[in-house]
């Protein structure tokens, strides 16, 4: 799977589930801090999406939806990562 592929898949299963951003951020943090870790996003894409990605294919998502910078993903970066 490409990395530009992986990115792609996980908006689309995302925006399938039928749940809200708020929704599906709440299921990926997991301690509740407000913000989404590396191992958090790992875990939770791998329950999205059915199958583990590369910790590559993490990392270059995580970039991806991390506007500030911080390595973490919060609720407005994923909420514009998936409009
Ligand atoms: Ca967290
Ligand atoms: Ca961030």
């Amino acid at each position: 799977m490409a990395k530009n592929s992986a990115l792609e898949k996980l908006k689309n299963v995302m925006n399938d589930a039928g749940k809200s951003v708020e929704e599906l951020f709440a299921e990926m943090d997991a301690d509740g801090d407000g913000t989404i870790n590396g191992p958090e996003f790992y875990k939770g894409v791998k329950k999205l999406v059915g199958e583990a990605l590369t910790p590559d294919q993490i990392s270059m998502i995580i970039a991806a939806f991390d506007t500030n910078g911080d390595n973490r993903i919060d609720v407005m970066e994923l909420r514009n990562a998936l409009s």
